[in-house]
């Protein structure tokens, strides 16, 4: 019997492991492992006449690219592509274009930071461990799941400590509830919520607060309180918020949402979810860039839930990792929302295993950050999922 088989995803490390266990001379394991790679790598915008030169050289490395009809005949202004192909016949293509027209060169740059920001281990603008656990405190009356049970300050630090003490990384403090039909709050209201917790917790615990807002002032005055990083579901919507964060210079979440809260789940509609997701992120990394954000500082967060419909919600939580290609940590909240209600049938109370399963999924697809109600049983789903990851 030969034994064959279909050896899973693995990566560049183990492949090296294997192609020295078969006994391959130490050179071709170099030249090979780059080849055992392989990748899907999709493109818009492209200029139908350098989409078929990226064709023809991909063709010429034994690749591949797909595209459209139109681009072949030249009947169309740009062009969607997909390219395939190993580690190896990338980096050969790469070469080849930093000689051609039509923006290759750009393109060639582009398609290499986002392999490197695919494949690398991602870096939190605070360090530590790659996926880390966010602990939910809302001192909101109306919030999905703990609405209004820890708006008194000494409850709201006891639950604090709790979280710290059951393995949260960082906490996250929201004074104005986001749920589907959700009413804003005042500047002024929500700045009553939050600031005396923000107050008494930050001297109390040893892990950052995240200041859930998208107002520049609750912002502004959250930092003055001792808030270390701003949790925006807004995505920097609000005018006068890019500048405000890039003067404070603090981490920043970027979450997506399409429309309001007020009215976001009414009927949610997309071309392809994760495609419009990550074209919403580079819009507004380009923004917050030049309002003065760092990079660094930037974490994206596809915002399940936020004018999502079950099926796009899955849709995100399936291919979670392409959003690693854009270079910033993800965040996923996923928490027992009620796309979990939809798939268990069950309510908020009772979704603890529908969370725990999202984020062990969460974990493996590369995401860096799990913002949850239930610290202490994601954080062994966290260290389990993490072990057995490393082993790729
Ligand atoms: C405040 N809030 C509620 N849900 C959230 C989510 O999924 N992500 C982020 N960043 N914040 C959220």
């Amino acid at each position: 019997m030969f034994q064959t088989r279909v050896l899973s995803d693995i990566r560049r490390q183990k492949i090296k492991e294997l192609l020295n266990r078969i006994g391959c001379d130490p050179k071709g394991v170099e030249i090979m492992a780059p080849k055992a790679e392989h990748f899907l790598v999709y493109a818009r915008g492209l200029d139908p006449r350098g989409a078929n030169i990226l064709k023809q050289e991909f063709l010429s490395s034994d690749g591949e690219v797909a595209v459209s009809w139109g681009a072949l005949d030249i009947s169309t202004k740009d062009t969607e592509v997909l390219m395939m192909g190993t580690m190896d016949q990338f980096k050969r293509v790469e070469g080849k274009l930093e000689e051609q027209p039509f923006d290759l060169p750009r393109l060639a740059e582009e398609i290499n930071r986002t392999l490197r920001s695919y494949r690398e281990k991602r870096e939190l603008p605070w360090g530590g461990e790659p996926c880390q656990v966010m602990g939910i405190l809302n001192v909101t009356p109306d919030s999905f799941y703990d609405g209004g049970r820890y708006s008194r300050e000494e409850d709201a630090v006891k639950r604090a400590l709790e979280m710290e003490k059951n393995g949260a990384d960082m906490i996250d403090i929201g004074g104005e509830s986001t749920r589907p039909g959700s009413e804003r709050v005042s500047v002024e209201e929500e700045l009553e919520r939050v600031l005396p917790v923000i107050e008494e917790v930050a001297p109390e615990v040893d892990v950052p607060i995240s200041i859930d807002t998208h107002k520049p002032r609750v912002a502004e005055e959250a930092v003055k309180a001792g808030a270390d990083i701003i949790n925006d579901v807004f995505g920097l919507r609000k005018e006068g918020m890019p500048e405000k964060v890039a003067a404070l210079d603090v981490p920043v979440i970027i979450m997506h949402m399409q429309g309001r809260p007020k009215d976001m789940q009414e009927d949610p509609e997309y071309d392809d979810v994760v495609t419009d997701i990550c074209s919403f992120f580079y819009e507004r990394i380009e923004l917050a860039k030049k309002a003065g954000v760092k990079k660094d500082n930037i974490i994206i967060d596809p915002g399940i839930g936020f004018g999502k419909n079950l099926e796009h919600n899955l849709e995100i939580l399936a291919r979670l990792d392409e959003f690693s290609s854009l270079g910033c940590p993800v965040l996923l909240g996923a928490s027992r929302k009620s796309f979990l209600g939809e798939i268990l049938d069950k309510r908020s109370e009772n979704r603890l295993y529908g969370s725990l399963a999202a984020a062990s999924l969460a974990v493996e697809k590369r995401v860096s950050i799990l913002r949850v109600h239930d610290v202490a049983e994601t954080v062994d789903a966290v260290e389990t999922i993490s072990s057995i990851c490393a082993q790729r």
